[in-house]
């Protein structure tokens, strides 16, 4: 669906993606309509099983944009079964060493890069592409994407970058704040996030691979992309959900 390769070209600057945890393939037809550059649906703190995430990803290929899953920590066997249902990137949380990111390459890209194993019936159908197609092909057509959330990853943020088949990261500015406070704050938009992000900006630039963050909001999104971030969020859409809840209500009282 040439979604990685204008992520690394950068057509339109940076991308917005929707970030969805409500388990309901649904929501994501409705969410999808929106100008959104991709839709994550979110296992590792959502509610997603599999059979509910490949219908989610199928509304969203329906809407035309690439879906992306993050997994839970370590889940590695569900970042290739993802692909496998027409995932076009995975986000992998935790990712603190070359070694973890080793692990996540393995799952997600096809010999002689990994260790996918083969059966992307439902991509094969999403893409459009033949089975030869895809063996060749779909290592570049899809993301690799580790988050750096702990101080361990931004200290290793180097070689972890280094791992052929790593296609970026991604930092999650709650985890890192927790980490970098020990265990004291959860300050998402603190200076001290500010600072990791532009240092790993800087590493990712340095490495030429792709740098995406999660902002809590659109303000924070567009601060990232102002920043020069290749695909931010702007919230989840439980947040989403209840700030339009609020204006609405909010504009009703008024009158
Ligand atoms: C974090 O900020 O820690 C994330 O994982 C983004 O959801
Ligand atoms: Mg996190």
């Amino acid at each position: 669906d040439g979604f990685a390769g204008r992520l690394k070209r950068r057509e339109n600057g940076g991308m917005i993606s929707a970030w969805i945890g409500t388990p309901d393939p649904l929501l994501v037809n409705h969410l999808s309509q929106e100008d959104f550059d991709a839709v994550v649906l979110d296992m590792q703190h959502g509610m997603w099983d599999m059979a509910s995430a490949a219908n989610g990803i199928a509304q969203v290929r329906l809407a035309g944009k690439p879906a992306i899953g993050r997994i839970p920590v370590g889940d590695f066997a569900s970042a290739s079964r993802l692909l496998d249902a027409g995932a076009s990137g995975i986000i992998a949380p935790m990712i603190n060493s070359a070694d973890d990111a080793r692990a996540l390459v393995k799952a997600t890209k096809y010999p002689p890069l990994g260790e996918r194993s083969w059966g992307p019936s439902l991509a094969l159908n999403h893409f459009g592409i033949a089975p030869d197609d895809y063996l060749q092909r779909g290592n570049s057509l899809t993301v690799t994407i580790a988050m750096v959330e702990t101080r361990m990853a931004l200290d290793a943020i180097d070689e972890i970058l280094t791992v052929d088949g790593i296609d970026g990261i991604f930092v999650g500015p709650a985890d890192l704040s927790i980490a970098l406070s020990n265990g004291a704050r959860l300050a998402p938009d603190s200076a001290a996030i500010d600072q990791a992000m532009a240092h790993a900006l800087a590493r990712c630039r340095a490495h030429g691979k792709l740098i995406c963050a999660f902002g809590s909001d659109g303000e924070r999104a567009g601060q990232y992309l102002k920043l020069g971030l290749d695909l931010v969020i702007a919230g989840a859409e439980t947040a989403q959900l209840r700030t339009g809840a609020r204006t609405a209500i909010a504009a009703a009282r008024k009158l």
